[in-house]
């Protein structure tokens, strides 16, 4: 099956006559689709599509764009296991976060069409008589939205509900390694009652189809999820042009763990942080930050449990942690695995590429720790993407802050103690966008902010309330009812 473009409405089958199958990463025998290279040509087509449909759509009520979102939300609830099971063929995380993610895309749909009833502005007092000043939250235009494949279902539609609801017109440019999760959502937006060229999809390469998205006249902003060196490219390019520009991009969160804690509860908190979807998350727990005086027997605990993890085939309900993604993630992994051992970090567990059957079929590898990490050193500093997981001992809380703090990133940050004032301090401290006390790194609810701070975000939070900052200009307006010229003492 070759996937289609949708633009205008329509799903067209892409001219480039250049298509890459799409496999699924713990069978690569499993040819799941074929999906296009799309052209420059049908990027434009899209874009010219998105900037006719703006008019009319801004027009649109937003509690009737709101409705659409709901009827949207109705199918995908209808189609959830559905998409869980695409989304695991073509990603590889197990069915169960497959289908806490779809989960995760219904919340956002319900969250943000109630704001189609909402999307307040605010009245201001002015400082002249019978005069009133009022605020209008308006779309922005034509916004492209760029996403990764990690989360090929919750990460669209979280741009994809607030842009539309908020009157603007897109076009979607999903991951090359996840286009059949593209292709079914925007099937499901386009039945909930989207009307054509407000949403619009196109497959293809962040070297064509992105670059002509973030480039071209007609398109106002850029949402963008993935790397930081892709998106601080894009924030270059549109700053050229003047246009708003959000990045979500890596993490290197940690988890510290004080000597008081739930060491059970700590514990399972870094087996999920560390592991779960085989530590392709963004805000996935990739350094444990554990006091001296409890580090050797937590590891020892610790050690027990990841021998414990399952690795296989996402689709096997006994499955814990599935394939990485492709080949590309799967070097990525081995090559920082090498890094760490000639840094000199000890490798507890793990470490190795999984190569005999059924484990040869795809890209399994083991869940890795490293022990007696240094701040200094790569492994704990850069994004690594997969299930590999240092761990930094700290004398006390202070150092545990300091280390927390001694990366570029600033996406989420984990506290496990009982000690609350300790857990408020690290709170006051930690130089994150969302922190977590009891719990592990990773996850957020649709109506709370989500993002980073330092090297992680650009722009404006995802989700919440706050998600509009982005997506929205507000327009202030003057209501004058003296019937007379303002005096000049009034600026
Ligand atoms: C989560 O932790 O549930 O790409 C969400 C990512 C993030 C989303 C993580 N932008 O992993």
């Amino acid at each position: 099956m070759r996937l289609k473009n949708f633009i205008n409405g329509e799903w067209v089958e892409s001219s480039s006559g250049s298509f890459a199958p799409n496999r699924n990463p713990a069978d690569l025998d499993q040819v799941l689709c074929e999906t296009p290279h799309s052209t420059e040509e049908e990027t434009v087509a899209a874009i010219k599509a998105a900037r006719k449909a703006f008019p009319k759509w801004k027009e649109t009520p937003a509690p009737q764009r709101g409705r659409i979102l709901f009827q949207a939300m109705k199918l995908l609830l209808d189609r959830l296991e559905d998409l869980a099971r695409t989304l695991t063929s073509e990603e590889g995380k197990t069915l169960r976060d497959s289908r806490g993610e779809v989960q995760r895309a219904i919340n956002v749909l319900e969250f943000t069409a109630g704001e189609g009833r909402k999307l307040r502005g605010a009245t201001i007092p002015s400082e002249i008589p019978r005069t009133f000043i009022y605020t209008v939250r308006e779309p922005i235009g034509v916004v492209g939205l760029i996403t990764p494949w990690n989360f090929p279902v919750a990460i669209p539609v979280w741009k994809i509900a607030p842009a539309l609801v908020s009157g603007n017109t897109v076009v979607f440019k999903p991951a090359e390694l996840t286009p059949l999760c593209a292709v079914k959502l925007t099937e499901i937006f386009q039945e909930a009652g989207v009307p054509p060229g407000v949403l619009n999809l196109v497959l293809g390469s962040g070297k064509v189809v992105g670059h002509t998205i973030v480039n071209h006249p007609d398109v106002s902003g850029i949402s963008f999820t993935g790397s930081n060196e892709v998106g601080c490219g894009i924030y270059e390019q549109g700053s050229r042009r003047g246009i708003r520009v959000q990045c979500e991009m890596g993490g290197k969160n940690p988890i510290v763990i004080l000597e008081d804690a739930d060491l059970d509860l700590a514990l399972e908190g870094v087996i999920q942080g560390g592991y779960g979807s085989t530590g392709q998350r963004c805000t996935a727990a990739s350094r444990v930050i554990i006091q001296e005086s409890i580090a050797e027997k937590m590891l020892a605990e610790l050690v027990k449990r990841i021998e414990k993890i399952r690795i296989g085939d996402g689709m096997n309900p006994e499955t814990d942690m599935g394939p990485l993604v492709d080949k590309n993630q799967l070097n990525r992994v081995m090559e920082y695995i090498k890094i760490g051992k000639k840094e000199g970090a000890r490798i507890v567990c793990g470490g190795e590429r999984l190569q005999t059957t059924p484990h040869d079929r795809g890209f399994f590898v083991q869940p890795t720790l490293f022990d007696h990490v240094k701040a200094s050193m790569r492994i704990a500093s850069e994004e690594i993407f997969g299930p590999v997981v240092s761990v930094l001992r700290a004398r006390n809380f202070e150092e545990a802050v300091e280390l927390a703090n001694a990366v570029p990133f600033g996406l989420s940050a984990s506290i496990y103690t009982q000690d609350i004032s300790k857990a408020m301090r690290f709170v006051d401290l930690a130089e994150v966008g969302k922190v977590h006390i009891n719990s592990s790194t990773i996850g957020g609810e649709a109506q709370a902010p989500f993002g980073g701070t330092k090297a992680t975000g650009i722009g404006p939070r995802e989700q919440g309330l706050e998600v509009f900052e982005f997506y929205t200009e507000i327009k202030t307006v003057y209501l004058d009812y003296t019937g007379k010229k303002r005096d000049s003492s009034f600026y």
